[in-house]
């Protein structure tokens, strides 16, 4: 098989992708999306919003508020923060120093609930029900999603850990974090099933973008990490309508994370243990949509930054010489455009846990 070169890999992505980006060259990540609406600011006009995000984009919260931004269609800019190094002008800033955080309209604001709450106040169409008994059982599905409840207790089961970190839990510890967790699961039914509709309010609200990123990835990660399934469960029929009428939301496609890389973050990043030994790739819309050929055209464009980093934090500096350098680039150049979805196209759609690398 002929492997294409960057430049062919690149046009023929580019060809299937309307998506934009930038590069920031020197930055991290090297090349960022251009969010949907930027292109309505004129030239010298400012933009309202400027989110602040973690740079590998697993963060669940900041994902509330992208989805909230693109819903609106809000013009904004993204500045990055690296979670593993946080800049010190960030934790100046931000009293948390957690993200997101957000500049609305000049003003600083944090906590994914606050910002969502301030996008609300500043920009319409508005994303809270107008009606007045409606909106405020909205403001209190809002604080409910808050408190600790299913949120917890879903990372509970599928980290299988206490609390305290520590990790040698019995069955029976295990089974009560499930029993737990279904409870919460049927009381999420419940509420689904108050209004008509497949949206918690009867109509799309902030109240689905507050659960959307967490639920999105507890289902992803439940089948690989404990065989258990939340989507085609037949006890959660509402649950399982709701992320379907999610999937449809072309914001949401806009900035949702895949399921494959919602396993890959837990495993990698936290060393979480698969109780399975195939990880199925996301196949979601796969031969409709562009988003493999946005990844595709990112990476051909990008592929210089990519394979420094590769060699930066996969240990090979530590185990090649300086001689050797030129020859093990190469290679990682190849394998990288070899696994570049349009020379690929994905057509083996599982590999095993062994090919997707261990922790760090
Ligand atoms: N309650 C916060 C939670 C935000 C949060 O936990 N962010 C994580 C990333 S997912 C973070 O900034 N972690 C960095 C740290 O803990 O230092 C919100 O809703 O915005």
């Amino acid at each position: 098989m002929t492997i294409p070169s960057w430049e062919t890999l690149f046009e023929i992505a580019k060809a299937n992708t309307n998506a934009k980006w930038m590069r920031s060259d020197g930055q991290s990540p090297a090349t960022a999306p251009i969010p949907n609406n930027l292109s309505k600011i004129a030239p010298g006009q400012e933009v309202p919003v400027l989110l602040y995000k973690d740079t590998n984009s697993w963060c669940p919260y900041c994902e509330r508020v992208m989805f909230a931004l693109e819903e609106k269609e809000i013009p904004y800019q993204v500045e990055f923060i690296d979670l593993g190094s946080k800049p010190q002008w960030y934790l100046d800033l931000v009293p948390t120093g957690l993200v997101p955080a957000a500049k609305v309209k000049g003003e600083l604001i944090y906590e994914s609930k606050d910002i969502l709450l301030a996008l609300e106040d500043k920009f319409l169409p508005s994303l809270l029900p107008s009606e007045s008994t409606l909106n405020e059982a909205a403001q209190k599905a809002l604080a409910d999603c808050e408190s600790p409840g299913l949120i917890q207790a879903g990372y509970r089961f599928i980290w299988g850990r206490n609390d305290d970190g520590s990790s040698d839990t019995s069955q029976e510890e295990l089974l009560s974090w499930q029993t737990e967790f279904e409870a919460k699961l049927e009381a999420l039914e419940e509420l689904l099933a108050k209004y008509p509709g497949d949206y918690f309010m009867g109509e799309f609200s902030l109240v689905d973008i507050m659960y959307a990123p967490h639920l999105n990835r507890i289902a992803a990660n439940l089948p690989v990490y404990r065989g258990y399934q939340i989507r085609g469960n037949e006890r959660f029929p509402n649950l399982n309508r709701w992320l379907e009428a999610l999937e449809e939301r072309p914001a949401y496609a806009r900035i949702k994370s895949d399921s494959t890389t919602n396993n890959l973050v837990l495993r990698r990043i936290f060393g979480l243990q698969p109780a399975i030994n195939q990880l199925t790739l996301a196949t979601e819309n796969l031969t409709t949509n562009s988003y493999e050929m946005e990844a595709a055209a990112k990476l051909s464009d990008n592929h210089q930054a990519v394979i420094g980093d590769i060699f930066q934090n996969s240990g090979l500096e530590v185990i090649i010489s300086e001689s050797e350098r030129d020859l093990a680039s190469s290679a990682v150049d190849l394998h990288l455009r070899w696994l570049a979805p349009v020379s690929h196209c994905w057509k083996q759609k599982t590999f095993s846990w062994r090919q997707s690398g261990r922790k760090r």
